[in-house]
């Protein structure tokens, strides 16, 4: 036994500079909490009430067109508008503001209402990576926007709205917080090594192997040894890419192949449609070379036992510094374990 699987410890993370406390002999601690509800994925494949369905109307009036496959359109609640100027600003002593002009865009993965990534062939997840480039590219090139961010909320205990397949994409004029830090971590680490970050990180996490869930010839998953969430991992290319635009065609296709694995075997960890939020970090588009950016994406899942015991961030986590009970390790090894046929796939 070492001091990572069995004494409380913290653990750095490379990428932000912040730390998180592991405690692996508190996992047996019994749960009287809450109970999240188990959900089935029995929805049908068109659903006349959604409004991210073919055909229907969304909830400014406008009426969705009969798509397949891809369809992205702007946001009709959107956070950020291209309005707002980037030369207000509020300044008086401690009291700062900047106003923030950006875009947000939604995007429909398929016309189908009951599938999910996991659920998806990898020629179904082709177009959703190229659309993620396309508009990666489009919104970047606008001179007021800096950095594009992509995520899904998958599920709702994660806040998903509607659970039709579905990212959103918010574009800033400002770096946002997370990607400011870990932007900051990996030019000082290229200033002070000569070499990414990320590249010399995922060398030795295949080295050492313990965290990998899988790979394919251009992307591996695996558990940051720095996790927070129980079952949190990051998606990396196998090759120094900064962003979406320098996915050559195989690699757009892996990334679609290893995104699919991934999502099956979380499904398949407590047999559930496993809810989480992920996003994928690249190079800011202000026009700097950023050469120590590593694209990846995360997955922040939020279960912890079962398909109705979920991790909550509460307490010590915002008051202190996050804290996992289940090790990166133990984490890593339970989604090895676990198949990567999709549990409503299966035929025995
Ligand atoms: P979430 O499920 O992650 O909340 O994403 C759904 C988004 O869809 C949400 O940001 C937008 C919401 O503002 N939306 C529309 O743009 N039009 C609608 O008719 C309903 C929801
Ligand atoms: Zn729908």
């Amino acid at each position: 036994m070492s001091l990572l699987d069995s004494a409380s410890h913290r653990r750095l993370n490379q990428l932000t500079g912040e730390w998180v406390l592991v405690s692996p002999h508190r996992t047996s601690r019994p749960w009287q909490g809450q109970v999240e509800k188990v959900r089935h994925a029995d929805r049908p494949r068109y659903d006349p009430t959604c409004y991210l369905c073919p055909g229907n109307e969304r909830a400014n009036g406008e009426r969705n067109q009969p798509y397949k496959g891809v369809f992205a359109f702007d946001n009709d609640f959107a956070a950020l508008t291209s309005q707002a100027s980037a030369q207000n600003v509020v300044h008086d002593g401690l009291l700062v503001a900047l106003s923030e002009p950006g875009r947000c865009r939604v995007l429909c993965f398929s016309e189908r209402h009951d599938l999910t990534l996991s659920r998806m062939s990898v020629a179904e997840i082709d177009p959703v990576i190229e659309a993620w480039r396309e508009e990666t590219m489009r919104l970047g090139a606008l001179d007021m926007i800096n950095y594009v961010q992509i995520f899904e909320n998958r599920g709702a205990a994660m806040g998903a709205s509607n659970p039709h397949p579905h990212c959103q994409i918010w574009a800033t004029h400002s770096i946002p917080n997370e990607a400011v830090k870990e932007s900051i971590r990996q030019s000082a680490y290229l200033e002070r090594n000569g070499s990414c970050l990320l590249c010399d990180y995922l060398a030795l996490e295949l080295r050492r192997a313990e965290r990998i869930v899988c790979r394919n010839d251009h992307f591996v998953a695996l558990v940051p040894f720095w996790a927070i969430w129980p079952f949190e991992t990051m998606v990396l290319p196998t090759r120094h890419i900064g962003a979406f635009d320098e996915l050559a065609a195989e690699e757009a296709s892996a990334f679609a192949d290893i995104l699919r694995r991934l999502t099956i075997r979380y499904d398949n960890l407590f047999e559930t449609d496993f809810p989480y939020s992920m996003g994928f970090h690249q190079r800011p588009t202000d026009g700097a070379p950023h050469a120590g950016w590593h694209f990846h994406a995360h997955f922040y899942p939020p279960l912890l036992r079962s398909a109705s015991v979920r991790k909550f961030m509460v307490g010590f986590e915002m008051l202190g510094e996050p804290q996992r009970d289940i090790t990166p390790e133990a984490a890593a090894a339970r989604l090895r374990e676990v198949s990567e046929i999709h549990y409503l796939d299966r035929t025995v």
